[in-house]
């Protein structure tokens, strides 16, 4: 079978996007404010022959999308995992993860991702009703303090849950293939859903991670998750994917899927990137310590804002918000839209 992929490539900012966009040389880059892309990069495949080369934009390659935002969103990551070091019981565990979010969120958080299953490499699974006594607590105190909560779980009954105590986006490593229950509990919401891609299962993924191309395939993966989610009763509009840094990709693997992100934009709805504090940003900076990441993980995600991420999703709220007031100023003084 032959596919064609569109990239988007010749990305130019501010006043340039508007420049380009006037003279019919560039359309906007993921609906996104003063960002336009002049070039695709036309990628061919049959088998396991795939040719590329470059031409310039032409309108209809790439499918436009609206984004309400006039900048990527920041997700601060909420985990309510047992803490080694305290033992307080659930209370204080509540406690715990309502504050964090809290101080996420003034540090400019948009969104605060609340996750009770760590899903890290190697990790095993948790029971039910133990995430859902993790993090529901969490949600309906933050949704009660007026904040954007997604809920990261991959099971139905978590969705429906944090959806009922306030949560107001799913954020799904495994895209809806966990069980059966979960694309149909989020066919019958109305919420945003974010699409993960991952290879295995968190258990697995690492031991031996193949692709023929990695970004294609993710890309043929995300799409065929969006064309199931909608013939199972998901509007399109409700959708965000993400192609999964991490999950079942070696380290070049997870290179090659940064490098040519913009692909992704040819999906038609808005993207994600999670990258912070990730073993491969450890391996490009030499950092074992996950916590101590987070330079190396700004680095990522100022290279994923400027490529067209709609939201990022980081541990370190502050120093994202920061790299992103300096390099999108940067990239429009003005900040005008287009
Ligand atoms: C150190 C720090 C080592 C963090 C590993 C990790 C994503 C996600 C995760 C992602 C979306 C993680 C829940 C893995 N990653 N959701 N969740 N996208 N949408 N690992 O990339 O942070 S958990």
């Amino acid at each position: 079978m032959r596919k064609t992929y569109h990239r988007p490539a010749g990305i130019v900012h501010g006043p340039d996007a508007g420049q380009v966009i006037k003279e019919g040389r560039g359309a906007l880059l993921g609906g996104l404010p003063a960002m336009a892309y002049t070039l695709v990069e036309v990628v061919k495949r049959e088998g396991a022959a795939i040719t590329r080369r470059f031409e310039p934009f032409r309108d209809g390659l790439v499918p436009a999308i609206r984004w309400p935002d006039d900048r990527p969103l920041v997700m601060g990551i909420v985990n309510v995992t047992p803490d080694s070091f305290s033992d307080g019981g659930r209370n204080a565990e509540a406690a715990r993860g309502i504050a964090n979010g809290l101080q996420l969120a003034k540090e400019g958080a948009d969104i605060l991702d609340v996750g009770g299953e760590s899903t890290r490499p190697g990790s095993d699974g948790v029971a039910e009703d133990e995430e859902l006594r993790r993090v529901i607590p969490v949600i309906a105190g933050l949704a009660q303090a007026g904040l954007r909560v997604s809920v990261d779980t991959r099971k139905a009954r978590v969705m429906r849950e944090a959806l009922k105590a306030g949560a107001q986006i799913v954020n799904d490593v495994a895209a809806l293939t966990y069980e059966p229950a979960a694309m149909e509990a989020m066919a019958e919401a109305e919420c945003p859903v974010i699409l993960m891609h991952a290879q295995g299962d968190p258990k697995t993924m690492q031991l031996s991670p193949s692709y023929e191309d990695v970004a294609l395939d993710v890309f043929d993966w995300l799409e065929a998750r969006i064309a199931a989610c909608e013939a199972a009763g998901i509007a399109r509009h409700r959708i965000i994917a993400d192609p999964g840094i991490g999950f079942g990709k070696s380290f070049r693997h997870n290179l090659d899927v940064l490098n040519r992100f913009t692909l992704y934009h040819g999906l038609g709805v808005p993207l994600l990137m999670g990258l912070s504090r990730k073993g491969f940003i450890g391996a490009l900076t030499g950092e074992k310590v996950a916590g101590n990441r987070v330079h190396g993980s700004v680095g990522g995600a100022v290279w994923s804002a400027l490529n067209g991420a709609h939201i990022l999703r980081v541990h370190d709220v502050k120093g994202t918000v920061e790299a992103l007031a300096v390099a999108l100023a940067a990239a429009n003084p003005d900040g005008s839209g287009l």
